[in-house]
């Protein structure tokens, strides 16, 4: 891979001065490409997960204008409050000598954190993520390719599930015998948030589905939650996806692998403080149904997380980038003690919706 060819493939409007690379992220691989009129990133789109990249383009094209004809309409910065993607020749993507694609918007600047201690700080990432939802109430979601088919699915994630401990591809299942046990008790809580989208209790929208804390880029004058990122699953879906995805990495007292589980619990001021700034953001946008459900959507999502980590490790690794060779057990484990401290507290869990409810 030759970057700095990569880098020049795009039309930035000015030269570029410096490149480094970012390690941060599972998924793809990103560096920053400084240029005289900004820092931009350049990032090759993982084709063994996203497996039509043109698709992937299209759908956060179409949804970035969207928002910045909302944002321009607002009298607000389009720049910093959405993302820009920079075109190569005709299109938003260019592919190298390995076949391998790439694309590159504005670098939007501001913090991004992995872990969060302040309730008003993830009040203002839950009101971003509300925000985003809101912005794109009236998007034609017919329009969006499902880049990743049933990426939420909770039940289809329960199937492949047992179809990895069924295969036990690289035989490990038996050491993982716990964690199986403890995610077929719960093989009805993967229907929940499934079931209600196909009786129609909660509507389809265009949903993020990775909500995590370090998508929303905060101002760091204002702290303000100012720009969401990664839109690369951005898909038809359930407000539920995103708030449950939301609340299992953020309020979270550990980072999703930490291994010393004594330390891993769900924080209930916290899924309070995001609950507000989230229906504050949605302005409305949400029904009695979703606002009832949003406690136990936290569960199912973590559940989900603790299911796909699991179904990798049985699989021998083909998904999440690991850094070491029980990365993924040691993740599953994690979200499963999250899910099962999420159940002792529940009362108090719920009781972060009552007073939307009255
Ligand atoms: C992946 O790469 P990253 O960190 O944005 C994954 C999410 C998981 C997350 C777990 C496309 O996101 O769904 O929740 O890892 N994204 C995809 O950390 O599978
Ligand atoms: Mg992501």
């Amino acid at each position: 891979m030759n970057i700095e060819k990569i880098v020049a493939a795009f039309d930035f409007g000015a030269p570029v001065t410096a490149i480094r690379e970012c390690r941060i992220g599972h998924i793809n691989s990103t560096f920053f490409a400084d240029c005289a009129n900004g820092r931009f990133v350049v990032q090759r789109i993982n084709r063994g997960i996203f497996k039509r990249p043109e698709e992937i383009m299209s759908n956060v094209v179409g949804v970035t204008t969207h928002i910045r004809k909302k944002l321009i309409a607002e009298g607000k910065d389009p720049d910093t409050g959405t993302l820009t993607f920079v075109k190569s020749g005709e299109r938003y993507f260019h592919i190298d000598e390995e076949g391998e694609y790439w694309r590159a918007y504005r670098f939007v600047d501001g913090d991004c954190f992995n872990a969060c201690d302040s309730a008003a700080l993830f009040s203002r990432v839950g009101s971003a993520f509300g925000r985003f939802q809101r912005q794109l109430a009236d998007y034609d979601a017919a329009t969006l390719y499902e880049v990743i088919p049933d990426f939420h699915n909770t039940v289809k994630r329960y199937e492949a599930f047992e179809a990895a401990v069924a295969a036990d591809a690289v035989g490990r299942a038996a050491e993982c015998a716990e964690e199986i046990a403890f995610i077929r008790e719960r093989r009805d809580v993967c229907a929940i948030i499934v079931d209600g989208l196909a009786d129609g209790r909660f509507p389809l929208r265009v949903t993020h589905n990775d909500t995590k804390l370090n998508n929303v880029v905060m101002n760091r004058e204002t702290g303000e939650g100012q720009c969401v990122i990664d839109l690369d699953t951005v898909m038809p879906g359930s407000l539920l996806y995103d708030f449950g995805d939301a609340i299992r990495f953020g309020a979270s007292s550990a980072p999703e692998d930490e291994t010393d589980l004594s330390r891993v619990y769900v924080k209930p001021e916290m899924v309070a403080a995001f609950t507000e700034g989230f229906i504050e953001g949605l302005a409305g946008a949400i029904t009695v149904e979703e606002i009832k459900a949003l406690p136990e959507s936290a569960r199912v999502i973590t559940l989900e997380g603790a299911i796909r980590f699991l179904t990798d490790y049985l699989n021998g690794d083909t998904y999440f980038r690991i850094h070491y060779p029980t990365h993924n057990l040691d993740r599953a484990r994690n979200q499963l003690k999250l899910v099962a401290d999420m159940e002792e507290r529940r009362a108090e869990l719920e009781a972060s919706v009552a007073k939307y409810l009255v």
